[in-house]
């Protein structure tokens, strides 16, 4: 899996995170929202956490590969091992209707019309590869929690205010 489908993944991850934002938030927004909002990474750290199949507060890539093939193998309901629309689309309404802002829907990266496991997986996964920051396998500590340093300490990164 290359660089371009991650960067898709992003922009449609992405994507439908503003829309349902917008759908969802309306007008509770109105300071500067800092380069990226800590929801994103607030959704994430959380979907991470439901992986967590021991509770430990640690989530290995095991335990998400794990929690990921008994998700999959809970929508593939007639159990071929690939997911086709009639499995998709209640899907994603499930998970809309569930995560609200949070949800990530199921993508047919290679548009054959179906879902097949590691297209089921790739949101996921590279959420994981994206906090897990010193790549060991493991997610823990400081890669579950959301950065306190847009608030307290650090230099501001925001441009004073001012004329544009
Ligand atoms: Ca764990
Ligand atoms: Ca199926
Ligand atoms: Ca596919």
């Amino acid at each position: 899996m290359g660089r371009g489908s991650m960067n898709l993944l992003r922009s449609v991850a992405v994507g439908w995170v503003l829309a349902a934002m917008g759908l969802a938030s309306g007008c509770a927004s109105n300071r500067n929202d800092p380069p990226q909002a800590p929801d994103e990474l607030e959704q994430n750290i959380r979907l991470m956490l439901s992986y967590d199949g021991n509770s430990d507060g640690k989530v290995t890539r095991e335990e998400l590969d794990q929690g990921l093939r008994r998700q999959f193998a809970a929508v593939d309901r007639n159990g071929d091992g690939v997911l086709d629309l009639p499995e998709i689309q209640p899907e994603n309404d499930r998970r809309f209707r569930a995560m609200g802002t949070g949800f990530s829907p199921l993508i047919d990266w290679n548009r054959d019309g179906k879902v097949d496991f590691s297209e089921f997986a790739t949101t996921a996964r590279s959420v994981f590869e994206e906090l897990d920051r010193d790549a060991n396998g493991v997610l823990e500590g400081a890669e579950l929690r959301v950065p306190p340093m847009r608030r307290q300490q650090g230099r501001p990164r925001r441009v004073p205010a001012g004329p544009l």
